[in-house]
């Protein structure tokens, strides 16, 4: 993460280059500006105006000093660092699999209208959408589902990952019918439909079944961390496909989620490194083994583990309103 390391002035400018993405705030004209790598290593956006007034005639020093205050205002305002705050849905803007409530929806409103915003959740876009409403994709500047292995930006499809494509057919069939013959011999409490939900990038794998009831994901749950069902069954597909380079993330309540070793949630940050100098990341479940540990942990983010969408609106408030 590069950060804002001070001020600096046009004459110290070493590199520019064309950039689409001046500042932090997503307001304003973005097609003129550049971006400015100064002596000290800052990278901080410049507009044409201030560019130009470097080359002004001798002749016309009041009119080029004017010119050159109001570029240097300019130019300084422009090196707020830019800034993404980017998070997790589950726990962090929603109660886990609930719509997200009428506060935050206000909060995250303006949140967006000051700084770049994006979600990065493991679910797929349909459940995404259902919790932070229809059209999430176009209403954020990134929306990352299935860690970003289905990635949208300004409601524009950027790219998409498959497990199909990378296991193959034959390794593919291998796992799901392990689990399936797994899950038929699970003693568990209930069990209903949909054990296995085959994503774009991800299989989701339900001990009881997706379709269960708001009540039989909850009692699912709390049996669970008891009797470590998916914690057992995680450990033992490891094992058996100890060769087929796949991660096992218990992200939720009632399913883990089943990926390519690196298709965690940093797999999304490649889209977004390079435009922002500070990646705010907050996340609830950040502990070793939660599916928001990578991306929290990485040296790209700045990390900030959240107990309840509460706690979440406050460290957003803290970290970044209060600092802009
Ligand atoms: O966002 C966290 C997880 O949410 C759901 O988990 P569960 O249904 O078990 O509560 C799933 O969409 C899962 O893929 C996701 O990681």
């Amino acid at each position: 993460v590069r950060r804002s390391g001070g001020r600096d002035d046009d004459a110290r400018a070493t590199e520019t280059k064309p950039t689409d993405r001046p500042t932090d705030r997503r307001a304003g004209d973005r097609s003129a500006t550049t971006t400015t790598t100064t002596a000290c290593g800052v990278r901080c956006a410049v507009r044409p105006s201030a560019r130009r007034t470097r080359g002004r005639d001798a002749t016309r020093r009041d009119a080029s000093e004017r010119a050159r205050d109001t570029a240097n205002a300019r130019t300084h305002r422009d090196m707020s660092p830019r800034v993404l705050a980017l998070f997790d849905v589950d726990g962090t803007l929603t109660v886990p699999r609930k719509e997200a409530d009428d506060v935050m929806k206000r909060f995250m409103e303006d949140l967006r209208s000051r700084v770049t915003v994006g979600i990065v959740g493991g679910s797929d876009l349909v459940k995404i959408s259902e919790q932070l409403g229809e059209g999430v994709e176009r209403e954020y500047a990134y929306l990352f589902s299935e860690n970003g292995l289905v990635a949208y930006k300004d409601g524009a499809l950027l790219a998409k990952q498959s497990l199909k494509a990378f296991l193959g057919e034959d390794k593919l069939k291998r796992f799901i019918n392990f689990v399936l013959h797994y899950v038929a011999d699970l003693d568990v409490p209930v069990k209903r439909g949909t054990f296995i939900e085959f994503r774009a990038g991800m299989l989701n794998v339900s001990p009881i079944g997706r379709n269960c009831s708001q009540e039989e994901r909850d009692e699912f749950e709390r049996f669970d961390e008891k009797a470590g069902v998916r914690k057992a069954m995680v450990e033992t597909l490891r094992k058996e496909f100890a060769d087929y380079g796949l991660t096992y993330s218990i992200g939720g309540q009632i399913s883990f989620d089943v990926f390519p070793q690196g298709w965690d949630k940093t797999y999304c940050l490649q889209f977004v490194e390079n435009d922002f100098d500070v990646i705010h990341f907050f996340g609830d479940k950040t502990y070793p083994g939660g599916n928001d540990h990578e991306i929290f942990e990485s040296p790209k983010t700045i990390g900030h583990t959240v107990t309840s969408p509460e706690d979440t609106r406050k460290q957003v408030t803290e970290h970044i309103l209060d600092k802009l």
